[in-house]
């Protein structure tokens, strides 16, 4: 069995619903549920199931949907078809910015109510203490509002989950590897000190979605708000390499975590991130995506694991099955193992650490002096909770 075995001293539970796999955006769409079934089909084909707890969570009521999202907002997520034409002609907008980005297609509560509901399930385990690390790949869609869909987000399964947390855990760190800023999440806990919101992403106000999440957007400017300082940012340009990537995250998550002793850490593993990705622009490889896990891990704090971006399937899934290795503390063998179901879609690519192609890499626009100005940035901002 690849010698994988049950980690020693801790649980890892693995939070899955098939249904969500079948799920289709529409032909262009770049997000392809389908990954998670990639995702899997490595994870089971390693053996890492053995050495954790599965569950196939049941979906999320409307009504836990409505502890972050706005009543009429879920209500109409229930209700809506693909042939319903909800254009405003008013203010020219479909209605909860259900358009392009996040289109109404078949079984689009379904796939919001299982992927929130896999979210909230793996919280629980959390605060039952059944799990000190819970999985969902499913998860972690970070920029949808209390009342409307964004990028591709329709429910913040990440707010849900945290606030969640939140009934047992005095304070919450969320790290956000996503290639994109995380910018629902950061909204939705903008003022209060019980969460700390920290982004790493490609950051360009006019050309790369959302814009926000600069430097010095840190929380409410009103020093007297308690969430003054506790949403942290960090900026990024094209083409980061993998050392300066583990550096950074290791200068800034582990001077967070020794400041703000958080008691849970929720970590949402966007795999947009990676060089090669169809919507990135970074030149990360998966052993340093992964390297950020590991880190997280090594605080022994209970982990909330999610998902997120990830544009090129065959790398999203090596990627999260390596991750769910890291997490249970096995040794994985580099080459994929030959029953692995639809490696042939994994072409002459049969390794977990396939090498960057020089025609998919971007130039790095991320100086030394840049990356050393943005740690700066960032323990200016510590400075202000040590009190
Ligand atoms: O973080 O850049 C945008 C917004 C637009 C450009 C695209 N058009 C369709 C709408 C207006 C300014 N949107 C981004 C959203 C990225 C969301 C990332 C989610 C996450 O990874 C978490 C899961 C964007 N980038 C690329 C596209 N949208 C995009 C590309 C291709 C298509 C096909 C389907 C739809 C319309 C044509 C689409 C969107
Ligand atoms: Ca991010
Ligand atoms: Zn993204």
């Amino acid at each position: 069995n690849n010698g994988i075995r049950r980690p020693k001293g801790y649980v890892v539970s693995y939070h899955a619903n098939p249904d969500m796999e079948k799920m289709h955006f529409g032909p262009k769409h770049p997000m392809k549920p389908w990954r998670l079934t990639l995702t899997n089909k490595i994870v089971l084909a390693y053996g890492m199931h053995e050495a954790m707890d599965l569950y196939i969570p049941r979906a999320a009521t409307p009504q836990e949907l409505k502890e972050f999202h706005r009543e009429d907002y879920i209500d109409f997520l229930q209700r809506v078809t693909p042939a319903d034409n909800t254009w405003d002609p008013e203010s020219r907008t479909y209605a909860y910015n259900t358009a392009d980005d996040c289109p109404i297609f078949d079984g689009l509560y379904n796939y919001c109510s299982l992927y929130a509901g896999a979210s909230l399930d793996a919280a629980r385990k959390l605060t039952n203490h059944q799990s000190q690390i819970a999985i969902n790949w499913s998860g972690g869609l970070h920029h949808a509002k209390k009342t409307e869909a964004s990028g591709f987000c329709y429910i913040n399964d990440i707010v849900l989950a945290i606030l969640q947390l939140l009934l047992h855990h005095p304070r919450v760190l969320y790290i956000d590897i996503d290639v994109h800023h995380g910018d629902g999440v950061e909204q939705a806990f903008w003022s209060t000190d019980r969460v700390m919101t920290l982004s790493f992403h490609k950051y360009d106000r006019a050309e790369f979605f959302p814009g926000t999440g600069a430097l010095d957007d840190t929380g409410p400017l009103n020093n007297a708000s308690p969430g003054a300082h506790h949403s942290l940012n960090v900026p990024l340009h094209d083409g980061i390499e993998d050392d300066q990537y583990i550096k950074l995250f290791q200068d800034i998550v582990r001077p967070c975590v020794r400041t703000y002793q958080p008691t849970v850490i929720v970590l949402q593993c966007g795999a947009d991130s990676l060089g090669g990705d169809r919507l990135g622009c970074f030149n990360v490889n998966i052993k340093a995506h992964g390297a950020c896990v590991a880190f997280v891990k090594k605080f022994n704090l209970p982990m909330l694991v999610l998902g997120g971006g990830g544009y090129t399937a065959r790398n999203v899934a090596k990627a999260w099955a390596y991750e769910t290795s890291l997490c249970i503390g096995a040794e994985v063998h580099p080459n994929l193992p030959v029953h692995t179901p639809y490696l042939e879609h994994f072409g002459n690519e049969k390794t977990l650490f396939p090498k960057l192609d020089s025609t998919e890499r971007y130039a790095n626009k991320n100086s030394r002096v840049y990356l050393e100005s943005v740690v700066m940035g960032i323990m200016e901002q510590l400075r202000y909770l040590q009190g």
